[in-house]
């Protein structure tokens, strides 16, 4: 049997659920993912003067043929998206500004110095999201910024944070795609604080002054990323998740939660529920957690599976912005990128080809029985069949074929850089 013959073999074992398999297929095709560029660089950027990645967070691995400047990361992004079915968006930060060799200080950044990605970003139909970067920089090297206790310090992330809204506002009406502007401070304390409401107090400060200047909603949407502990802040994080919920809801923005902002047992799949009742939209940051916030590559595994289920069946596919945050350095970034990003999208079409409704009735009816057994009976299901064509249909490659062109990529391009 060839590929379309498997998947109308596979559509039947859903169809006796009542799912419309061909229209799960066209929603999904809807769905964009934001794809987070600092996959391909390890999280260095462009900047002319760099600092070393700081802010607690870090990339572990030398594995060669990093994007050294901007058009290699657009050329390793083109063929990462090639291998990803759909059309998505990607997601910058402040650090890959292109100022022609030029320093230009995070507080100057300008629509300008974003126009190479804001054409190419065009030419691909892409969308585009961004965030300052607030780290890995002289002026965050004691790890605070927004909560810093000297005012100068705050007032140049303050400016910085500005300006970096006006590039999301610059992006919306360019690509005629709402651009989403997400915050995130490392500030924390390694040993335990001799005074907790001083930071937060002047971190709310800062954020009602970044966020009083007025940006049109239809181009930018602004969130805050809360976090529970980073390296060399692990007693105390300024933005935790508390202080981001209520800012967030009192000034309008949004949420965004990252799957490795919590205690371990603790998982994002559970909380979407509540935030959705109270929020008309979120954002995520999908990510891996292992052991710690170690930001390892999406996988196929149960969170994620659990999360996209979240996200379908309550309806949420159109409120809930999913935003993908991993950097490893010890493998080939490009198959990073598709790895993660290809697992997204399965395990969103994992839950399109659920029977929601049934296993909801199941539950309100007490018949815990037959909610665990269909569960476990779905998982061997042929999801595969299904994505397989999914991937045809979409001119991408189908199962391990993509593996192929990332190791002639490699052969053709990476091996050629450093
Ligand atoms: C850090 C946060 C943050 C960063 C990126 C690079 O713990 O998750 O989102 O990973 O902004
Ligand atoms: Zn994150």
């Amino acid at each position: 049997m060839n590929i379309k013959e498997r998947y109308l073999e596979a559509k039947k074992d859903y169809e006796k659920f009542g799912i419309n398999v061909d229209k799960v297929l066209e929603d999904l095709k809807k769905v964009k993912i934001s794809i987070h560029c600092w996959q391909g660089d390890d999280v260095t950027g462009f900047e002319v003067s760099q600092s070393e990645l700081s802010g607690g967070i870090a990339a572990t691995g030398n594995y060669p043929g990093k994007a050294r400047n901007a058009e290699e990361l657009r050329k390793d992004l083109d063929k990462a998206l090639s291998l990803i079915p759909g059309k998505h968006k990607v997601n910058l930060h402040a650090i890959y500004a292109e100022t022609n060799g030029e320093v230009i200080e995070r507080d100057e950044i300008k629509p300008e110095h974003f126009e190479n990605w804001v054409n190419w970003a065009k030419e691909k139909e892409l969308g585009l999201d961004f965030n300052p970067t607030i780290f890995s920089h002289p002026k965050a090297c004691d790890g605070l910024t927004l909560s810093h206790p000297n005012k100068d310090i705050r007032d140049f992330w303050i400016r910085h944070s500005i300006a970096s809204r006006k590039i999301g506002e610059y992006f919306g009406k360019e690509l005629g795609q709402t651009c989403v502007t997400n915050l995130w401070i490392p500030d924390g304390y390694k040993d335990i604080p001799s005074d907790r409401l001083g930071p937060r107090a002047r971190l709310k400060d800062s954020l009602e002054q970044i966020y009083a200047v007025d940006i049109n909603k239809k181009y930018n949407l602004d969130c805050v990323e809360s976090k529970v502990f980073g390296i060399g802040a692990e007693s105390y994080t300024v933005g935790s998740s508390e202080f981001y919920i209520n800012f967030a809801a009192r000034n309008n923005i949004l949420s965004l939660m990252d799957t490795g902002h919590y205690h371990p047992t603790e998982v994002v799949s559970d909380k979407l529920s509540a935030m959705l009742l109270f929020n008309e939209k979120l954002a995520l940051h999908v990510s891996r957690p292992v052991r710690w916030d170690s930001d390892h590559v999406v996988i196929f595994d149960d969170e994620l599976k659990e999360i996209a289920k979240e996200i379908v069946r309550n309806d949420a596919l159109d409120r809930v912005i999913i935003g993908l945050d991993f950097f490893d350095a010890s493998i080939n970034r490009i198959a990073a990128w598709t790895i993660g990003t290809r697992n997204m999208i399965k395990a969103l079409l994992s839950a399109m080809l659920t029977p929601n409704e049934l296993l909801k009735k199941y539950q309100d009816e007490g018949n815990f029985t037959e909610r665990l057994a269909l569960m476990e009976e779905l998982k061997t299901y042929p999801m595969g069949d299904i994505w397989n064509y999914y991937c045809e249909k979409n001119n991408v490659p189908v199962g391990e074929a993509w593996i192929k062109e990332v190791k002639e990529y490699e052969e053709n391009e990476l091996s050629k850089r450093n």
